[in-house]
């Protein structure tokens, strides 16, 4: 049965998402992010090197990186479900999606995650100073793309799975994640 090592508040949600989907049987570890830091424990780094999550282990295998395990999944457990056929132009679509997210969706999403942490850790005296550099910062990096980004997912996109009812879904601990 697959494990999946899932990390509080983390992408690791989007392999339980699938599972869920396939209606698939499956164990959850669960392991608690640092309160300060925010990084994972290190008991993550016994299951892979990287100490990062989502992770799975399956049948011997430990597979890393969301793209990865959600490929690996559909091959050996989908039945053809949720993938479109190959060399068609839905198949093309669908590996764009699916490299979209850990690609250009990622790095404006964790821009802002980074910069809008610092100034919670800055000196108290500084800290009003440094948010307001933060936030420009962070409007310059996402602003200009947001709108970009946003008219993409609308248009790509079907109504129904854009709607607030996906959300219910997730665990409580992982309802904040872009
Ligand atoms: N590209 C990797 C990214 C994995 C990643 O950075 N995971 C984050 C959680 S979303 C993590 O484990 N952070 C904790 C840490 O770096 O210590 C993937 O798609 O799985």
């Amino acid at each position: 049965m697959i494990t999946v090592h899932h990390l509080n508040n983390s992408r690791s949600q989007r392999v339980l998402w699938l599972l869920e989907e396939l209606g698939m049987p499956y164990e959850v570890k669960r392991y608690q992010r640092d309160a300060k830091t925010m990084l994972a424990p290190k008991e993550l780094r016994a299951v892979h090197p990287l100490g990062k999550s989502p992770v799975i282990t399956d049948n011997g295998h430990t597979i890393a990186e969301t793209g990865a395990i959600i490929e690996y999944i559909l091959e050996n457990y989908g039945v053809g479900r949720l993938i479109p056929h190959a060399s068609t132009p839905e198949r093309l679509r669908y590996t764009y999606w699916l490299h979209y997210a850990e690609g250009s969706a990622m790095t404006p999403l964790l821009l802002k995650l980074v910069f809008s942490r610092i100034p919670a850790n800055a000196p108290g005296l500084l800290r009003g100073l440094i948010g307001s550099v933060m936030k420009t910062v962070v409007e310059v990096a996402m602003v200009c793309r947001r709108g970009v980004h946003r008219r993409r997912h609308h248009d790509e996109l079907p109504a129904r799975s854009r709607g607030p009812s996906r959300r219910r879904a997730l665990a409580p601990d992982d309802r904040g994640l872009p």
